[in-house]
């Protein structure tokens, strides 16, 4: 399945976070996880948007890989053929278990199991029922993704997705029913682990899966300089210098990041444990108060001409008091890039980098 380049996905998405959410319970188990702010944060960074809808995470993402499963052989039948792990190059997906594995690729419908595919049959099928204990099915990919997106297929009992710490739940499909789950995290993740939510499912299947990061990258530095970093895609030579960090970024989905919350006016230093406590509990970059931020982006389908493209590196200042001063440095290729503070789910006080692109 080929996906359509279009314009630049970043631009598209419209829909407001709250209504693609409705659909997809979170953290239906009570486990603790809080979904604004994971606990302990993997990245430190919140931006993430659900979907319930093919068409819209694709309107999102722009254009990304995705695999429908038609051009691998078929391992099986409705009943037998399972393997523990299959390798489809830029990913892997386990179902492994002391009875023997529990993926394998089937071109035929089977007790509701089926292809979603337009046109297509074959899909990737989660024959969990050795002893109902290998229900869980990984992805494990090479490079680091932002975006996944599947249709998951005759899950009569619901489907935890686990990713980058937080459970999303899948509501059940009903026999022979199928539902699209679909997430943008900033954060970037490498595992998708899906696990039957609750009790048991002898067979549940996924089809027409969609990964990868968005063309733009929030890259994170200690000063102004000649830092690189390679997010998977392309590699950048940045105006940051020291490169601390990466992030996916989209127009619409920013990462986020918090602020100390403290009222005290100064640098954290001159002001007691308290406020080191609360300094400490930020990324590393943002530790000391003060940081450079720049938007790359690579995008040589919309923009073949030049398909590098630079914001302004932004030097920022935190302040303990939660305080942010920004200024522009350096000119980039024409995109901009500002701090922004805002208030998160929660009411606390965050900081994120909206960025325009000429011509979008
Ligand atoms: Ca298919
Ligand atoms: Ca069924
Ligand atoms: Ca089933």
């Amino acid at each position: 399945m080929s996906i359509p380049a279009g314009l630049l996905g970043v631009a598209l998405l419209v829909a407001p976070v709250a209504a693609q959410q409705m659909d997809l319970e979170l953290n239906p188990t009570g486990l603790g996880q809080d979904f604004a702010v994971p606990s302990p944060p993997s990245t430190y960074a919140v931006g993430v948007q659900l979907f319930t809808n093919q068409a819209d995470f694709l309107a999102a993402t722009g254009a990304i890989n995705c695999e429908d499963f038609e051009s691998w052989p078929t391992t099986g039948d409705c009943t037998s053929g399972v393997q523990s792990v299959i390798d489809f190059g830029p990913f892997r997906v386990e179902g492994a278990s002391d009875e023997g594995g529990a993926v394998k690729i089937l071109d035929a419908p089977c007790t509701g199991n089926h292809n979603t595919t337009p046109g297509g049959i074959k899909y990737l099928s989660g024959d969990t029922d050795v002893a109902f204990r290998n229900a869980q099915i990984d992805f494990e990919f090479d490079d680091a993704t932002c975006a996944w997106g599947a249709y998951i297929i005759d899950a009569e009992q619901g489907i935890e997705i686990t990713i980058n710490g937080n459970v999303y739940l899948v509501p059940p499909t009903g026999d022979g029913g199928e539902a699209f789950f679909g997430i943008i995290d900033t954060g970037m993740f490498v595992t998708v682990e899906l696990r039957v939510a609750v009790g048991s499912d002898s067979h549940y299947s996924i089809d027409d899966v969609c990964y990868g990061c968005p063309e733009c990258f929030l890259v994170v530095g200690n000063a102004p300089g000649s830092g690189s970093f390679y997010p998977g895609i392309h590699e950048f030579h940045t105006q940051v210098g020291t490169v601390q960090g990466w992030y996916g970024t989209l127009m619409e989905v920013l990462p986020t990041f918090p602020l100390p919350q403290q009222s005290l006016v100064g640098s954290a230093l001159a002001h007691g444990t308290k406020a080191r406590k609360q300094f400490s509990e930020l990324p590393t970059w943002m530790q000391d108060g003060e940081f450079v931020v720049q938007v790359a982006m690579w995008n040589p389908t919309v923009f073949p001409g030049h398909p590098e493209q630079f914001s302004n590196t932004l030097w920022v200042k935190v302040l303990a008091n939660g305080s942010v001063l920004s200024q522009s440095i350096q000119p980039g290729t024409g995109m901009q890039v500002w701090a922004e503070k805002s208030v998160d789910a929660h009411g606390k006080p965050v900081v994120r980098f909206p960025f325009t692109i000429p011509g979008l």
